[in-house]
């Protein structure tokens, strides 16, 4: 991405709301509370403060790594026990910034949760122009691992681009000697994440959060409609049928378009991400712009 000063001005702007919007989140989870209640509440503070969501907001709970976002009607409340994950997007005219926070229910969690948290922390103290992503991958885990948890190995940091969530350069949660790439202009998700599992998560098969693809082809009617309708908020920008939907019946209607558009390649499913041995999992996110000198973190 081409960092000039208007696009560094909206990453901040991004990046200011996505830390208020977590913040937000850190004040909403509580046992009890309805977890569409909390994904709602903050995507319509991020829309109150300029911003858009740049995916639905995720609600991870205990195993749940990533990727489940209410549905609609969802009658899931926060749990008594365990440990809660809040992982939200907010851009500006494309511009992103990604931030995610993990809350523990009881002190029993609390272990678990300062262990991501601090190997962020570390990362962000070392970081510089240059850095390699195996060097950042090193510190997550030996500090995680200090902690007495495992980093989920395949679960990493990223690249971002304009309107685009993941760019395609990895930043990895483990000491991975092949990482060999160095981070240099441009803008980073950091995130590590803990488990007293294994360390691996592991696809459910079902998603809650879809993006659409750029196509060609031509669709069925009906799908054609939801089609140019989403992609004129989102262009390919992840979103979840909730936003789209007011009723059981049309919920219905549009999870077959979804499966329709899915067949045709106009679609990419994100499937629920459960830790594979059903471990507890908590995570923190950061992300970053690195110019040629400097290193700013946009969430903080
Ligand atoms: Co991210």
């Amino acid at each position: 991405m081409s960092l000039d000063e208007e696009a560094v001005k909206k990453l901040i702007k991004s990046g200011q709301i996505a830390k208020k919007a977590a913040d937000l989140a850190l004040r909403l989870v509580k046992p009890g509370v309805s977890i569409s209640q909390i994904a709602t509440t903050i995507e319509k503070y991020i829309r109150e403060l300029g911003g858009e969501p740049a995916f639905p907001v995720n609600i991870g709970i205990n195993n749940v790594a990533a990727h489940y976002t209410p549905v609609y009607n969802d009658t899931l409340t926060i749990p008594e026990q365990g440990v809660v994950k809040v992982d939200l997007g907010v851009h500006v005219e494309g511009y992103i910034a990604d931030t995610a926070v993990s809350v523990p229910l009881s002190p029993v969690f609390e272990g678990l949760v300062e262990a991501p948290r601090r190997a962020l922390e570390k990362v962000l103290e070392i970081l510089h122009p240059g850095i390699r992503a195996s060097e950042i991958g090193r510190v997550v885990e030996t500090t995680i691992k200090s902690y007495g948890f495992n980093p989920i190995k395949n679960l990493s940091g990223h690249g971002i681009d304009k309107y685009t969530i993941h760019s395609g350069v990895v930043i990895p949660n483990y000491s991975d000697i092949f990482a060999r790439h160095r981070l240099v202009s441009g803008v980073y998700a950091i995130e590590p994440f803990a488990t007293n599992g294994v360390g691996l998560v592991e696809e459910l098969h079902f998603a809650t959060i879809y993006a659409l693809k750029r196509i060609k082809t031509a669709l069925r009617e009906d799908a054609g409609r939801f089609y140019n309708r989403v992609y004129g908020e989102r262009l390919t920008l992840p979103f979840t049928l909730r936003w789209y939907v007011t009723s059981s019946d049309e919920y219905n209607t549009y999870l077959k378009i979804i499966e329709y558009l899915a067949e045709k390649k106009a679609l990419v499913k994100y499937p629920v991400l459960v830790e594979k041995t059903n471990g507890y999992v908590s995570q923190f996110e950061h992300t970053i712009i690195i110019t040629g000198k400097d290193v700013i973190v946009t969430t903080l």
